[in-house]
């Protein structure tokens, strides 16, 4: 792959320089969702597509883009002196993000690039593209240039800063960290409140995990992404009129029922509700995991989903479909929608034997309700981003 991207790096950009090779993973998140921007728990994994950048310095300040994934776009052309959002700047405004957001660290970047980037995440999966390409390029221009202090969690907050501050959605911290911080074979239990964070291995003996690719999204993710989080803040601020809490991941179930009365709308109260409950099911799902315990692992993802379903609200017909048939199929230990939700993938874990049974159910009874055609991927687990 790294040979073939270099030989179209030369083709577009010419000979001549250091050309350096960059890769970072996309990621799928097991359980704990839409609790990292409320101070809770995840335990996103690193998988093995992802986002090939092919870089080279140049002695001006321009910055080419080119990507094989838009390649009718061209080549894209700005400079270190336009860092600044653009609707039709398109892709590049990630990589632009992050670049402005190093700088704003006082990380003055000397020259511009030419830049080569390949993904194979799919598009709109919600399996992290965007932090991947983020990831992607704060590794290689900290590389590039031999800015010095800047570790891989730095990589991943400058990540999150830039596309909630350059791109507009505001994210929590999971995705950037899921692809900065990955080791293969293994899940990352994350605690956002303060960063902390131990790896479990996720290599199952009789089983598989297996993403459910929808190849549906529904419109206003961004804004709808914004809307809860913004519930999550609104209730947050009810709940510390009697509770001195720093954020809902700090609640036990209980301490919840005893304080829920404070969140006057039961739309909030619902949105409380799942953050607390998933965060807590995320812990109890690691113990259950490292104990051994993958069926108990199982039924929290599918517990997972129901609260993502009704409480959260962030599921959508196609998911449900895919979730529901994943749960009445033999094998199946546990099944849910992955990810910011409104559409992607669903994440399931499957018995080896039945695997392939799985993929061909799923894929026709899918493609019967739906009109749509699934995509499965028999997930490999990998590192985080490097040099290759
Ligand atoms: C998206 C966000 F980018 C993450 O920070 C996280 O909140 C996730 O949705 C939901 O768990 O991927």
């Amino acid at each position: 792959m790294k040979a073939k991207l270099i030989e179209k790096f030369v083709s577009i950009y010419g000979e001549g320089g250091e050309i350096r090779s960059f890769f970072s993973p996309g990621r799928v998140n097991l359980i704990g969702e839409h609790t990292d921007y409320n101070g809770g728990h995840v335990f996103p994994c690193a998988l093995s597509i992802g986002t090939y950048m092919i870089v080279r310095k140049r002695e001006d300040r321009t910055i080419r883009f080119y990507s094989e994934n838009f390649s009718k776009l061209g080549v894209i052309e700005t400079s270190l002196d336009d860092l600044v959002y653009s609707e039709k700047a398109g892709w590049t405004n990630y990589p632009k993000g992050v670049m402005w957001a190093m700088e704003g660290r006082g990380y003055k970047i000397p020259t511009g690039m030419d830049i080569l980037i390949y993904g194979t995440i799919p598009n709109g999966s919600g399996l992290s593209s965007s932090a991947s390409l983020e990831v992607l390029t704060g590794l290689a221009v900290r590389d590039l240039f031999g800015f010095e202090g800047i570790s891989m969690i730095d990589l991943a907050l400058i990540g999150q800063y830039s596309e909630n501050n350059f791109n507009g959605c505001n994210c929590g911290i999971m995705d950037q960290f899921a692809v900065a911080m990955g080791k293969k074979d293994h899940a990352i239990f994350l605690d956002t409140s303060d960063l902390s964070y131990e790896y479990a291995s996720v290599k199952l003996e009789n089983a598989k995990i297996v993403i459910t690719n929808s190849k549906v999204k529904h419109s206003l993710v961004d804004s709808a992404y914004n809307d809860r989080r913004n519930e999550c803040e609104t209730a947050l601020k009810e709940l510390q009129t009697v509770v001195d809490i720093k954020g809902l991941g700090d609640l036990s179930e209980e301490e919840f029922e005893k304080y829920k009365d404070a969140i006057k709308d039961p739309v909030r109260q619902k949105r409380a509700h799942h953050a607390v409950y998933e965060n807590q099911r995320t812990i109890q799902a690691v113990a259950a995991l490292n104990a051994g315990d993958v069926e108990k692992f199982g039924k929290l993802m599918n517990a997972s989903h129901v609260s993502l379903r009704d409480d959260y609200e962030v599921s959508c017909e196609e998911i449900d479909v895919l979730v529901d048939l994943a749960w009445e199929t033999e094998g199946v230990i546990g099944s849910r929608i992955t990810g910011g939700g409104f559409g992607g993938c669903t994440v399931s874990i499957v018995k080896n034997d039945a695997v392939d049974h799985f993929i061909d159910k799923l894929g026709k009874a899918y493609k019967e309700k739906t009109g749509h055609e699934a995509e499965f991927y028999v997930v490999e687990i990998g590192d985080g981003a490097k040099e290759i």
